[in-house]
């Protein structure tokens, strides 16, 4: 790291720049965190249940925000972006370096998440069809994809409030929007969603800003708890839309070669400015030392407007860019407030997590496939066990752009286990093993140089899919044209040279 970035990651905070492992690693506490992590009101709380509030951004990048600049091989925070209150956040909790979402798009994130289930067990593969693109180019059949979250699934909002919790969904849900699937038909007992396209009313409202303070609203009224708000922006998703004081702020600002999107960074300092003013509401209303805070994205960055360098990929792969997203979690009192956790965690975590905080029993028949993070944030370290995490991806994503061309992905599945990642291509069974420690970018493939981690990490992945019953796509496309393959190829890179 050169010594500039060195010291500004310095100046953010006092968290750990190269420290690896989970809560008892710890440095020394900034002093807010410290203080927060002595109250004694912290230990008069600790004897009611928490209450949660998920802060879940839209397509967030991983280099989007300050603190994820402090993972080792991140190579610092953004010098464009301005995230001082997310940061905050996060350095008085723990920051997740590998944290993941549990599919590279949206809709499959937010039904992992809510049930607490790997995509196989609902059907949410994708979002709307997993016919994507052009079907001369697509080789194989993809997997039918669901679009509704169903009824059957025990919800995490319908877990907590067995738990005597009051529930609420701010914002996108994506899981159905018809009875019985939207979020009053599954748990919770509040919801709010925009009435409009884009991110402004016809009155000019910004919609970051409308949905914080729907959010404090709840807050407010539920005071008393336990509560859940579930506060799911919409930003930073596109249409790429900000406010003009904003924009015209980071218009002044030296752009870089990775961040240089004025609108978009000010949509990234809006989502900022929502994190304050909750943070500021918990602490007026003294609730800040009860309230567990949960800050995550759904998957990667969109790579028209952002950069998750030094990952490779983004919103749509399998590839770290598309699914590694910042995540930082703050439980006053509980959680070893400034300190950083390397052990791979991944969506379906969160629902038994929060179980756990609440003392809230599992609901029965319903299988959880996560695993609760509670050991990782309060130094107990030897209480979470050490797993492999999956991927199953049997769509087709489109291209966004010519580099991309002709797909973000193919149907494809993944395996982490310690550091060390698979990914296997269903077209051709492709199969690329990476060592994410030493190759944060992805851009050694070993799989030729180690045929045993490869075949390790296949039966790993072969036999989960048996466990949970993952359907491969193996029927071959009759519209596949090899040759409109090759001749789109061609037309891409003449229109490139053309504009050139
Ligand atoms: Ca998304």
């Amino acid at each position: 790291m050169k010594r500039r970035d060195f010291l500004k990651a310095i100046s953010l905070g006092a968290a750990s720049l190269t420290m690896p492992g989970c809560a008892e690693s710890a440095l020394q506490t900034s002093a807010p965190a410290a203080s927060l992590l002595r109250s004694k009101t912290a230990e008069a709380a600790s004897k009611k249940k928490p209450n949660f509030v998920f802060i879940f951004i839209d397509d967030l990048g991983w280099k989007d925000v300050g603190f994820t600049g402090r993972a080792p091989g991140s190579g610092g925070p953004s010098r464009y972006y301005e995230t001082p209150n997310i940061d905050k956040l996060a350095d008085q909790g723990v920051i997740f370096t590998n944290a993941y979402s549990n599919a590279p798009n949206c809709a499959p994130t937010r039904a992992c998440l809510i049930s607490g289930q790997y995509t196989p067990r609902h059907g949410i593969y994708t979002v709307g069809t997993s016919e994507r693109g052009r079907a001369n180019l697509r080789k194989l059949i993809p997997t039918p994809n669901t679009t509704n979250l169903n009824s059957k699934v025990v919800t995490i909002a319908e877990a907590l409030k067995s738990g005597g919790y009051t529930s609420a969904c701010i914002g996108k849900w994506h899981l159905g929007n018809k009875e019985p699937y939207r979020p009053k038909d599954r748990g919770f007992d509040v919801e709010f969603e925009r009435k409009h396209a884009g991110h402004f009313s016809k009155e000019g409202k910004y919609l970051t800003d409308r949905l914080t303070d729907e959010g404090i609203q709840f807050i407010e009224a539920n005071r008393d708890g336990p509560f859940f708000l579930y506060l799911s922006h919409h930003a930073v998703h596109t249409p790429i839309q900000a406010k003009k004081e904003l924009i015209e702020k980071y218009e002044k600002k030296m752009p870089n070669d990775v961040h240089n999107n004025p609108t978009y960074a000010a949509m990234i300092e809006s989502v900022d400015e929502s994190v304050a003013t909750v943070m500021d509401k918990l602490d007026e209303l003294r609730l800040t030392d009860n309230t567990v805070v949960f800050f995550f994205s759904d998957n990667g960055g969109y790579a028209n407007a952002t950069s998750m360098a030094p990952l490779r990929g983004s919103k749509g792969m399998l590839y770290e860019g598309g699914i590694r997203v910042p995540m930082a979690v703050r439980w006053p009192g509980k959680a070893n407030a400034g300190s950083l956790c390397d052990v791979p965690v991944i969506g379906i975590d969160f629902y038994p997590t929060m179980l756990e905080m609440a003392g809230v029993p599992k609901p029965s028949g319903h299988i959880l496939d996560g695993q609760s993070i509670v050991g990782l944030l309060t130094a107990k370290k030897s209480k979470f066990k050490k797993r492999a995490i999956f991927w199953h991806f049997p769509a087709y994503l489109e291209a966004y752009n010519e580099k991309q061309w002709p797909w973000r992905t193919t149907p494809a599945g993944a395996v982490r286990q310690g550091n060390w990642k698979l990914i296997e291509f269903f077209e051709d069974g492709k199969l690329e093993l990476y060592n994410i420690e030493d190759d944060i970018g992805e851009k050694n493939d070993l799989s030729d140089t180690l045929p045993d981690k490869v075949k390790e990490l296949h039966r790993i992945l072969v036999e989960w899919r048996k466990d949970v019953g993952a359907p491969i796509p193996t029927q071959k496309n009759p519209q596949y044209d090899p040759k409109a393959r090759a001749a789109g190829r061609k037309n891409a890179r003449a229109r490139k040279k053309k504009r050139n």
